[in-house]
């Protein structure tokens, strides 16, 4: 996403083959040096990496496997309660490792015999239309550092608890994988870079942020609400809106923040008629007209 993309904390080639990792000021971690060390270590790893590698193994400190145990056993208790039924069977059958963090490589394993997803390693930022496109290919471009432990209910930036709690979880589904193809599919098709970052805006505010009516209750299937256990508490009062392709388009955004405007489907049913039909059909001119009606 074009907000998303401004967020990723540049990565730095270095003279000697090495890479640095340049965190804002603002940074939890900026003052760490044991954990800046570990992001330039880790953002190493996806830098020389090509597809059809296996994915470079991440050696985890013991505080890192604790985050991931800590957040996982906050988000386990609030999944129970405020993700749909689809996400709760998927993260059943993907069967996550509770007290260690899993590399990617082990997640794709797992995803294999449910959906077929594999995951590509990222050292940060990655351009939108390879990011998206891949999707098509039932690929997904994943980091692998984990948010620094002072701040562990929620990150700006996007981490190995967002990436495979929040997507990997979802990408067990084959209903959610036969979307995020879909979305693959259209990011290819478009040409424009407005109608491009119309079809991410789209994403971002189902797949990453979508909320969705289930009997009386609304709940969570965004991949973004489903990895942050501060976050997931509040989205119920945001403002919810009717679920339109248009207006998500044309919807700006801040990464840094808590969503405060979400919109809601009726049902699976509902997301995959709107939003599946959308990124089936979609092309330069149709979101052309979509832009100026909205
Ligand atoms: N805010 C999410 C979390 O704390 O897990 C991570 C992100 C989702 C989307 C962009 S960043
Ligand atoms: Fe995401």
């Amino acid at each position: 996403m074009f907000e998303e993309a401004q967020y990723f904390a540049p990565v730095a080639a270095n003279e000697d083959g090495s890479v640095t990792v340049e965190l804002a000021k603002s940074h939890p971690g900026f003052a760490d040096p044991v954990y800046r060390a570990r992001r330039n270590a880790i953002a190493g790893l996806a830098v020389g990496y090509t597809r059809g590698e296996p994915i470079p193994h991440a050696e985890y400190s013991d505080e890192e496997h604790e985050v991931w145990t800590l957040v996982t056993r906050e988000l386990a208790v609030k999944h129970q309660k405020y993700a749909i039924a689809e996400f709760l069977d998927a993260a059943e059958a993907l069967g996550l490792p509770k007290d260690r963090i899993p590399q990617l490589e082990e997640v794709s394993e797992l995803l294999k015999p449910l959906t077929g997803f594999r995951y590509l390693p990222a050292a940060g930022l990655v351009p939108l239309r390879e990011f998206y496109g891949v999707l098509a290919d039932s690929y997904f471009h994943s980091t692998q550092y984990i948010r620094h432990h002072s701040v562990p209910f929620y990150t700006p930036e996007p981490d190995v608890i967002h990436e495979v709690i929040g997507h990997g979880n979802t990408l067990a589904s084959p209903r959610f994988a036969a979307l995020y193809r879909l979305a693959g599919q259209a990011a290819r098709r478009v040409e424009t870079a407005e109608a491009l970052e119309f079809v991410s805006k789209v994403f971002w505010f189902t797949l990453e942020f979508g909320v969705m009516r289930e009997g009386r209750d609304l709940k969570a299937y965004g991949a973004g609400i489903l990895s942050s256990y501060g976050e997931i508490e509040e989205f119920r009062g945001m403002d919810i809106r009717p679920l339109d392709v248009t207006v998500m388009g044309t919807t700006a955004y801040d990464i840094t923040k808590y969503q405060d405007v979400l919109f809601e489907a009726a049902s699976f049913d509902h997301l995959e008629d709107v939003v599946g039909q959308f990124w089936a059909s979609c092309d330069d001119e149709m979101i052309a007209k979509l832009r100026t009606t909205a």
